[in-house]
């Protein structure tokens, strides 16, 4: 089994932030999205999307989307639990991961493609929808720093899969897009330190 992977991904470090809180090592092998190799025929053999990560086993079975990686690995490896216990629990860390990804990463995507200079080469770039996306993100910092005022952690009061899918996100938010949450979201500020502090946050 091996793990395609990008150092600076946040997509990628979704998975290894995972796989740290599991205590799963897995090999990892180098795909440099900036030279653009995960569009390559080899490549996208694996994942016609053209992303990572990807996970290939060793039968030549190959799954991509990091929170598909993740549901493996929980399967795999029931403890610690990421994925809930209860239904109810189970339920609201589908409904939260839903939630940062249409919320919160869809708008920082079109933050970093059509606003950030690094991606002008890639596409007609329309600042406006970067505007627009901008705007989203914040809704999404607010939403987060609602729910993160009642709970230690987003989905719950147990540290999730989400926790480990929002920090990847937010610190790419934060860092490379250019979009940082308000100082004054005190709750997300809170979570965002103590998720940071957890060993796997250096995955
Ligand atoms: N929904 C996918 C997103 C994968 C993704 O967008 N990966 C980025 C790296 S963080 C990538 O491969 N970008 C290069 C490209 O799309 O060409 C997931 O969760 O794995």
């Amino acid at each position: 089994m091996k793990l395609y992977d990008y150092p600076a991904g946040p997509n990628p470090r979704r998975v290894r932030i995972f796989l740290a809180e599991k205590g799963v090592e897995v090999p990892l092998e180098h795909v440099d999205i900036v030279k653009r190799e995960q569009k390559m025929p080899d490549f996208l053999a694996k994942n016609p999307i053209g992303s990572i990560p990807v996970l290939e086993l060793d039968d030549g079975t190959c799954i991509s989307e990091s929170v598909a990686i993740c549901r493996y690995f929980e399967e795999l490896h029931p403890e610690p639990p990421l994925f809930g216990r209860t239904p109810v629990e189970k339920a609201m860390i589908e409904m939260w991961l839903r939630r940062v990804e249409l919320n919160f990463m869809v708008p920082i995507g079109m933050v970093w493609i059509h606003g950030h200079p690094l991606t002008a080469r890639l596409i007609k770039q329309i600042p406006e929808a970067a505007e627009q996306n901008r705007k989203r993100v914040h809704m999404g910092y607010k939403l987060l720093d609602d729910q993160l005022s009642a709970h230690e952690f987003v989905a719950g009061d147990d540290y999730s899969v989400v926790d480990a899918i929002l920090l990847a996100s937010l610190d790419f938010a934060n860092g490379l897009v250019g979009v940082p949450y308000d100082q004054d979201l005190t709750h997300l500020k809170r979570w965002h330190d103590t998720v940071s502090a957890r060993p796997s946050a250096s995955a």
